[in-house]
């Protein structure tokens, strides 16, 4: 597994901040990618996947658990920022204001951020709230691409079948690039880690 993507001493990582409140969030400094998509979809499964760890960014059993904005730090250089899952369907009304506003308060008055990674299931496809979420993302203006997770779960067949449907869907801002991905077998790694480096430190995009 390469432990240099794009100059990124992939050794040096650490959980720099875990934010609860808005007042917690950072909107300045080195540039920042976003993990968004709803509980279950592999948002912290991608996190270790790209840093090379097995247990950095927690994978839980019980989705929507914590609602916190966990910042990653890679080299000094980078934030990835693990947003809070959201579609969990037994998340109190507080709970998802909570959610809401922290999300709200994450994307306005953000310059530093360059990307938003949004998570999509390939086996199970775009869902009502992945629509309030790119509301909110076509709302702010906010760069995305669309990363196909658990893609070692379908067979070349389906898998053509659902990317293809996602590919020509009107919710997704046309052209959006859509990365397949698989935690399990780190199968599109170098291709995400490569998107992640235009965006953020060469800014060729
Ligand atoms: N087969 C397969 N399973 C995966 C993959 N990525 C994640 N999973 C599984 O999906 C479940 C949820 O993964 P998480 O990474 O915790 O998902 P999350 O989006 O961080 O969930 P929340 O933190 O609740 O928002 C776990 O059981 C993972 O092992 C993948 O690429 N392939
Ligand atoms: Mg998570």
């Amino acid at each position: 597994m390469e432990m240099n993507q794009g100059g990124l001493n992939l050794h040096n990582v650490s959980l720099a901040i875990t934010a609860g409140l808005p007042t917690q969030l950072i909107k300045y400094g080195v540039p920042q990618v976003a993990f968004s998509g709803r509980s279950n979809v592999g948002k912290s499964s991608l996190v270790n996947s790209l840093l090379g760890r097995k247990k950095l960014a927690r994978v839980s059993g019980e989705p929507g658990k914590t609602i916190t904005v966990n910042y990653y730090e890679v080299d000094k250089k980078l934030f990835l920022v693990d947003l809070p899952g959201y579609g969990y369907a037994r998340r109190s009304k507080e709970d998802t204001k909570k959610w809401s506003g922290l999300t709200q308060s994450y994307f306005g008055m953000n310059s530093v951020l360059r990307l938003v990674l949004q998570l999509v299931d390939i086996k199970v496809g775009l869902t009502d709230t992945d629509l309030v979420m790119l509301d909110y993302l076509h709302y702010y203006n906010v760069p995305y691409i669309v990363v196909a997770t658990k893609c070692d779960k379908l067979n070349k067949t389906d898998l053509t079948t659902n990317v293809r449907r996602l590919l020509k869907d009107p919710a997704l801002r046309p052209g959006t690039d859509i990365i397949l991905y698989s935690a399990v077998k780190n199968i599109g790694r170098d291709d995400l880690w490569s998107k992640i480096i235009q965006y953020t430190i060469t800014g060729d995009n």
